[in-house]
């Protein structure tokens, strides 16, 4: 062993500086986000306005003013930002992980958030260009590469897919399939439009025509994955389109071209459509839904990630029982420290180091570096406690196997799984 890599773990406060400044260093693959690549141009948001209208921050303002709903969606995203930062950061201290997630952000990109100078913020912005922001943001949240969510259901995101464009190797695709589970009948229409030979009643020849036009899509967009967000009450087997789709679509499809199925599990979209895109809500789902999909199709891959803290443990036991299930993230209402921060204590002690214990969900470039920073600082605290436990009895890590280790669960677990053959 060499001796230098010793050194730094002799001792439990020498080990988690260690552990802090390795998790830091280890690059990340981010395997769900809602960014999209330089050349889809306007869909890529960035810089202080979008960070301040963040569907996030837009429900903690209206909760805070009582400012019209109407009155606040007919104003320009400018002074929706105004309203935002006067009532969340001026009038009240801005002490919600959203909020918090902001100034992380400006200050990591040199900004000085003391001054609480909206205006002197917007001119750092205006002054960026996009090619050479990205790098810096990049740069500044450690990141290797994100995966987008592609939607070809999305009429503004569909006709660049079509065209054509060059390729980022830092932004990878995901096929986002929400309409096609979840409105069948609105989606037939559309697929019928677009020359596919499919009726509501998903006879033999429509399921062919879906996992054509899946196919299809995976091959354009190179899909690293098949991505679904699902309600909580999402079953499996039922006689719902929707599971007829997974069963005779979405699992072969999937089996065909060696992508995992990623089901996010336990949103109830538009409680308060009132709120637009920062409407949904959660609520706990059926773990059994998973573990049936992952029992009967024992060659398919699941990525699964569930939205209710209540579901985290079930989940759990449910991924030590099928390898061909893989958590991932902390999503969304579990963005949040404390709750990261348990539920990634729990995986380590249930799963070990066989997890992805974060994505970003980031919607707003420049949001990666707050999302990283934040909860790196926790995964590294958790790894350190663990590890500190195994010294107690001696076992002593050292550098070589703690860099092995942060690069799994940043990096290398996703891609280990989308390689695996079962
Ligand atoms: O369905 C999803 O992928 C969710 O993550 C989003 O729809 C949600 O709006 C979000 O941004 C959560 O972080
Ligand atoms: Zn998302």
């Amino acid at each position: 062993m060499h001796e230098s890599s010793l050194v730094s773990v002799q001792s439990v406060p020498n080990m988690r500086d260690t552990v802090a400044r390795i998790v830091a260093e280890t690059p990340v693959t981010d395997l769900h986000t809602h960014l999209y690549a330089p050349a889809f141009g306007p869909l890529l948001l960035w810089g202080v306005d979008e960070l301040l209208t963040y569907h996030y921050l837009v429900a903690e303002v209206l909760r805070a003013s009582d400012v019209p709903y109407d009155m606040f969606w007919a104003v320009e995203k400018r002074e929706q930002a105004d309203l935002i930062w006067q009532e969340l950061f001026i009038k009240r201290s801005p002490i919600s992980e959203s909020c918090r997630g902001v100034l992380t952000v400006l200050s990591k990109v040199g900004l000085d958030v003391a001054a609480r100078d909206l205006n002197a913020y917007r001119r750092f912005f205006a002054a960026q260009r996009i090619p050479e922001y990205i790098e810096t943001v990049f740069k500044c949240a450690n990141l290797e590469s994100v995966v987008m969510t592609n939607d070809p259901f999305d009429p503004v995101e569909r006709p660049v897919w079509e065209h054509g464009f060059e390729e980022d190797p830092r932004f990878h695709a995901a096929l986002r399939i929400d309409p096609l589970l979840n409105d069948w009948d609105n989606s037939c229409a559309k697929l019928c439009a677009w020359g596919y030979d499919v009726e509501a009643t998903l006879s033999d020849r429509t399921q062919s025509e879906i996992r054509r036009f899946l196919s299809g899509w995976i091959k354009r967009t190179k899909a690293l994955y098949m991505a679904v967000s699902l309600p909580p009450a999402f079953a499996f087997p039922e006689g719902s389109p929707r599971a007829k789709i997974i069963e005779a679509c979405v699992v072969p499809a999937a089996r065909q071209h060696h992508v995992p199925f990623a089901m996010m599990i336990g949103v109830k979209r538009s409680v308060n459509p009132q709120l637009r895109l920062a409407a949904d809500g959660v609520g706990t789902s059926d773990v059994d839904a998973v573990t049936r999909l992952c029992a009967q199709y024992p060659r398919n891959k699941f990525m699964v990630t569930m939205l209710a803290r209540e579901n985290q443990h079930e989940l759990c036991v449910a991924a030590r029982k099928f390898r061909n299930l893989f958590l991932f993230g902390c999503w969304w209402f579990l963005n949040n420290p404390s709750l990261i921060e348990e539920m990634t204590r729990m995986r380590f002690e249930l799963l070990g180091l066989s997890v992805a214990p974060q994505h970003s969900d980031a919607r707003v470039l420049d949001q990666v570096i707050y999302k990283w920073d934040h909860s790196r600082t926790l995964i590294a605290k958790v790894l350190a406690d663990k590890y500190a436990d195994l010294m107690t009895v001696g076992w002593i890590p050292n550098e070589p196997e703690i860099r092995r280790d942060a690069a799994r669960l940043l990096d290398g677990n996703f891609w280990e799984f989308l390689n695996r053959t079962l």
